[in-house]
């Protein structure tokens, strides 16, 4: 949370304030959910665009909502999607650089470069002369860019058919050094370059690519981003549960603030509408939704029953119900109970006093705290079935 934000919080915290304070944190979590963040995706004709649109979504191509893909040229004018979940996520489908009667200059104009918050340039096989004039042209307008090297599942396939010894690192170090050399030859001192396949995101370097964003994006985008990313890695998976759970601190003082309903088994009073909200947004970010696993389920070819089998949580690959929330943090209720001094005294130094001290925000908050746990270990072991891998969690 912004330090300015905190300042005045924690004054209204010493306040004894607890409705207003409630007030604020809500409203500026609610923004954080809404904050736009906007992506570009472009590069030439067939590199592979609409493809990223559609597995940034976590979608395959061709099925309902997806961007148009083909080996014949598609996209033939600026096209927006909505990320499935999360609407202030925007993905913007370019049309090929090459493909329209306007110079790079002017392509800018055309796609309205102003509203990007930052742009990707997908190029597959070799740098070209567009992907140079893209790059430049971005950079004088003052935006970021980041470049993609699209399809590299077909180069290492390519490469092993012709040398079935090959050393693939050697391969994947040759694409990355000639690209980052092209740019550097136009003048971009460190250029960023990502080698990755559409197909299989958690291959080859789009983890690379998201970390980059992660440490170059405003703190607003950057959690919008990662809440909204694919489940790529497991480390992906640790910091979408970090990021969660520094909302539920903050969620759990407005819930306690608000402090109307009484949950069987805590004897303290909580809001108990923040509590499913923030619930069911740890469900959509970790993937844990039925319509999510589903589309995990059609992208990776792995049954939606035996991803289901992977879950322990009452609350993962259900509609989830202020009714069901409620008797799972009943059940819970002995469990969290005995650990709540603890983890009341630790939010102390963040809170302040006043709400620390109070039990029932100590309790949602460790409420939430461990529905969270189990539903990122359901994410964790649903990952590793859908991948096929073998490593314990
Ligand atoms: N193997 C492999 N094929 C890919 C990858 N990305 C895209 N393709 C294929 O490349 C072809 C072109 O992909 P599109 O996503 O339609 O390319 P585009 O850049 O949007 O093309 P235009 O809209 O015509 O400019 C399709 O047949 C895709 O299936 C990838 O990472 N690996
Ligand atoms: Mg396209």
């Amino acid at each position: 949370m912004a330090d300015k934000y905190k300042a005045i919080l924690q004054t209204e915290l010493q306040n004894n304030d607890l409705p207003q304070s409630a007030k604020m944190v809500l409203d500026y979590l609610d923004k954080l959910k809404n904050f736009p963040l906007i992506i570009a995706i472009t590069g030439e004709s067939g590199s592979g665009k609409s493809t990223l649109v559609n597995a940034l979504r976590g979608i395959r191509n061709r099925t309902e909502g997806a961007a148009p893909t083909g080996v014949v040229e598609t996209t033939v004018e600026p096209t927006e999607y909505v990320h499935p979940e999360m609407p202030n996520i925007r993905i913007w489908d370019l049309p090929g650089v090459g493909t329209t009667n306007f110079t790079a200059d002017k392509y800018l104009e055309y796609v309205g470069f102003e509203k990007y918050d930052f742009f990707i340039i997908v190029s597959s096989d070799r740098f070209r002369e567009n992907d140079a004039k893209l790059a430049k042209e971005i950079q004088r307008m003052n935006k970021k860019f980041y470049f993609v090297r699209s399809k590299i599942d077909h180069n290492v396939r390519d490469e092993k058919e012709e040398n079935p010894n090959f050393n693939e690192e050697d391969l994947l170090k040759l694409i990355r050094d000639n690209c980052t050399k092209e740019l550097q030859d136009l003048g971009f001192e460190s250029p960023k370059v990502f080698l990755v396949s559409c197909f299989k995101l958690h291959l080859y370097k789009f983890e690379d690519l998201c970390k980059t964003l992660m440490e170059e994006l405003p703190e607003h985008q950057r959690d919008v981003l990662l809440l909204a990313l694919p489940n790529i890695s497991l480390d992906v998976i640790k910091r979408k549960k970090e990021t969660l759970g520094s909302k539920i601190m903050w969620l759990s003082a407005a819930s306690a603030a608000g402090a109307a309903v009484p949950v069987p088994g805590l004897s303290a009073g909580v809001d108990l509408s923040i509590i499913v909200s923030c619930v069911i947004q740890c469900a959509i970010s970790l993937g844990l939704t039925p319509g999510l696993l589903q589309k995990l389920s059609d992208v990776t070819g792995v049954s939606l029953e035996d991803l289901k089998a992977e879950l322990k949580s009452p609350l993962a690959g259900v509609k989830i119900t202020s009714a069901l929330v409620l008797q799972v943090l009943t059940r819970s209720a002995a469990y969290i109970l005995a650990t709540t001094v603890e983890e009341g005294a630790r939010l102390v130094p963040v809170i302040g006093t006043v709400v620390a001290m109070s039990l029932s925000c100590a309790t949602t908050y460790k409420a939430l705290k461990y529905i969270l746990n189990t539903l990122a270990e359901d994410t964790q072991r649903v990952f590793i079935k859908a991948l096929g891998l073998n490593s314990p969690v």
